[in-house]
């Protein structure tokens, strides 16, 4: 028997449901999946377009707005694999979980929950329940709305508040969030369930399959997928309670401009809620300022029209990519302050309504078919395809570990990564602004194959979710529609022309592009894009051990790639598991010589690719080791990364770093690190 699904929230809200005969439905996406099967082509006219997503600015405190966190142990409780949905018939949220008389134990918030305990959680198929209490002071109740804001669960979720329903949200990676200010209860203790999910099936972004084992016990579900990384599951990132005025800034999109002569232009939009009943408050004005870094005031207006405007910088100071400035990163404040006033200039205190300060760099960025420019300046990314994973606490958001991610992605001199294979952390985002590090930015559709309509709409809904979370951020340059679709297939072809299609209508700036792991003359997406990203394994899948064959092999591809489409080419993959500490002099695989080998042949391609002008980017597979499910050509996990899982460097990363920084000084003349070479004798200058 094959374990048929929906998504639960469709179950608990009557969202109708997609017709589903149980063959079809049932097609596997597992690693036995016939990779011959065609399936028929589909017509999309009747494919729902995902409404634009509204609300969810980043919670920010300011003298308008109050922002807790929910951050801390939470309980967790299992519900059997074989009947996830029993505790909505059961009606679980409506007491504590413990009236349910089982083990209720410790989970730490945010954190995946697989590795935290020592027995089968780690891989539980279907639901899990979470529960924590909290108070919320009695000034909130007046005037105020109160928000629960979910930075990230993982797969599905539903949330209730002291037992009523408040929100639900399907596809990890993304933030969803509810007013809740009518569930609280001001006088007492309030509870929230949350109920997730952690099943893919052929209509999740990713898809993924559960089918039944007959273990020693009996019959278990399992889930399978064919990406290759540990499908973590829980409350991936932070939860916040926050409050706003009853009359609020709910929405703020941003474009912002530099010409050649140093003025800078910021437009933006505003969206407002006052959508409380017998709301009858008007906004009079918007007080628009730009602070810069020390907090001096660059630019400001007053704004009746308050819902759009547009700020003009004298000598802006530009947001420039890391090592091509000497002051990379640079952002300014840029302040809204909403007024309910007689006078429609008065400014003060009393008349605020509303504040909220968004961070913004000043840049323009364009594309070409030969190259993508950053304030005219055309760009050669350097970097990684990598993956928020660490030991213990998985895909859980991790304050430490970003930081140091981010210490070594500047020692080794990258100026750019890709969100291999999903939507990363709105921390992470804001760091990236903040130091000046380019974002190539990827949905979470890794390795899709069964090309159905209900399909793509959850699809353009992860790349609307994708982009209205992070179109204001100076540091995504591009939006990565996929990642190694199984873009040879027949169907492939309607699909992603009707995705393209949809996604340019909302790409807010930003070009188009996808890891593909086709070829040049059997893929049915790269005609669609504006930069044409592939993966390709020289020297490891292919030609494994052969070293010498690398530089004809990578170059040749990525001409015929050029010569059928005609646009940017950049390659999102490279690389080779390599073993910590393990040597071979010859190299061999999986020896860190043998990485080192790998990866300086490919750097003689690149350097050739660079002359033809229409190569823009490498990207190493993968910045950090990481964990993947359990099979016999992993050991312990995917193990291509150039640091260690707990972030130590191999071999490799040093001559990576000679490798970046001297594309750094050749392109864009900076400074080379004192400890970029070591001394070795005075007739020996390890410069470059
Ligand atoms: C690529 C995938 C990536 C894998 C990598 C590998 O995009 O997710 O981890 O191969 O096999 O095809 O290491």
């Amino acid at each position: 028997m094959r374990w048929l699904w929906i998504p639960v929230t469709c179950l608990l809200f009557g969202i109708p449901q997609p017709k589903v005969s149980a063959t079809k439905d049932g097609l596997p996406l597992n690693p036995n999946l016939d990779e011959s099967t065609e399936y028929p082509l589909f017509e999309y006219e009747d494919v729902k377009i995902p409404a634009p997503t509204r609300g969810l600015l980043y919670p920010r405190d300011s003298e308008t707005r109050e922002v807790r966190s929910l951050d801390g142990m939470w309980g967790l409780m299992k519900s059997s694999p074989e009947d996830p949905l029993e505790g909505i018939r059961e009606k679980w949220f409506l007491n504590t979980l413990r009236q349910t008389g089982r083990e209720i134990i410790a989970m730490p918030v945010p954190a995946s929950y697989n590795d935290i305990t020592t027995d089968d959680l780690r891989d539980h198929v279907g639901t899990v329940w979470y529960e924590r209490t909290f108070f919320v002071p009695r000034s909130w109740r007046v005037n105020q709305r109160t928000w629960l804001r979910f930075s990230s669960v993982h797969y599905s979720a539903v949330v209730w508040v002291n037992g009523q329903n408040a929100t639900s949200h399907s596809i990890g990676h993304l933030p969803f969030e509810a007013e809740i200010s009518r569930l609280l209860n001001f006088n007492g203790e309030n509870r929230i369930t949350v109920m997730c999910d952690n099943r893919l099936g052929n209509r999740t972004i990713p898809q993924g399959s559960v089918y039944e084992a007959t273990t020693d016990y009996g019959p278990v579900p399992v889930q399978g997928y064919t990406f290759d990384f540990f499908n973590y599951a829980g409350i991936h990132r932070s939860v916040h309670l926050y409050t706003t005025p009853l009359l609020h800034i709910s929405d703020i999109e941003i474009t912002t401009k530099l010409t050649t002569e140093g003025l800078g232009r910021i437009d933006y939009l505003l969206w407002l809620d006052g959508s409380q009943e017998g709301l009858r408050i008007q906004p009079t004005h918007l007080l628009v300022q730009l602070r810069d870094r020390d907090g001096e005031v660059a630019a400001q207006q007053i704004n009746k029209a308050v819902y759009h405007g547009s700020l003009l910088v004298p000598n802006a100071k530009p947001w420039w990519p890391y090592l091509m400035h000497p002051d990379p990163g640079y952002l300014y404040a840029l302040q809204f302050e909403l007024f309910v006033a007689s006078n429609e200039e008065e400014t003060d205190a009393d008349a605020l309504q509303d504040a909220y300060r968004l961070p913004v760099g000043i840049r323009s960025l364009s594309w070409s078919n030969d190259s993508l420019l950053i304030n005219g300046k055309p760009l050669y990314l350097r970097g990684f395809g990598r993956h928020e994973d660490s030991d213990i606490r998985g895909k859980g958001l991790d304050n430490a570990l970003l930081a140091r991610d981010f210490s070594l992605l500047k020692w080794i001199g990258a100026n750019a990564y890709r969100t291999s294979h999903y939507p990363y952390s709105e921390e992470s985002m804001q760091f990236a602004d903040q130091h000046g590090i380019m974002i190539v930015d990827e949905c979470p559709a890794v390795n899709i194959d069964i090309f159905e309509p209900q399909l793509l709409e959850q699809h353009m809904s992860s790349l609307e979710q994708l982009i209205h979370r992070d179109r204001n951020h100076p540091s995504v340059v591009a939006w990565s529609v996929a990642n190694e679709p199984r873009s040879t297939k027949q169907g492939a072809l309607k699909y992603f022309e009707s995705l393209v299609n949809f996604t340019r209508s909302i790409a807010h700036g930003r070009p188009l592009t996808a890891a593909i792991n086709a070829s040049p003359t059997t893929c049915h997406l790269a005609q669609f894009l504006d930069i044409v990203g592939f993966n390709r394994y020289n020297s490891w899948y292919q030609n494994s051990g052969r070293t010498d064959m690398i530089v004809n092999l990578l170059t040749n591809e990525a001409q015929s790639w050029r010569d059928k489409f005609g646009k940017p080419v950049i390659q999102f993959e490279y690389g080779g598991d390599t073993m910590e500490g393990m040597h071979s002099l010859p190299a061999f695989i999986w020896s860190e010589e043998y990485q080192v080998e790998l990866f300086s042949r490919h750097f003689k391609a690149f350097d050739e690719l660079r002359e033809r002008k229409w190569f823009i980017g490498e990207f190493v597979w993968n910045f950090a080791d990481f964990r993947t499910a359990q099979t016999i050509t992993r050991v312990g996990g995917n193990k291509k990364g150039v640091f260690t899982r707990n972030r130590q460097p191999k071999e490799v990363a040093f001559l990576l770093r000679w490798r970046y920084f001297a594309l750094a000084k050749e392109l864009d003349q900076c400074t080379l690190p004192q400890d970029l070479t070591v001394y070795i004798s005075k007739h020996v200058h390890n410069e470059l």
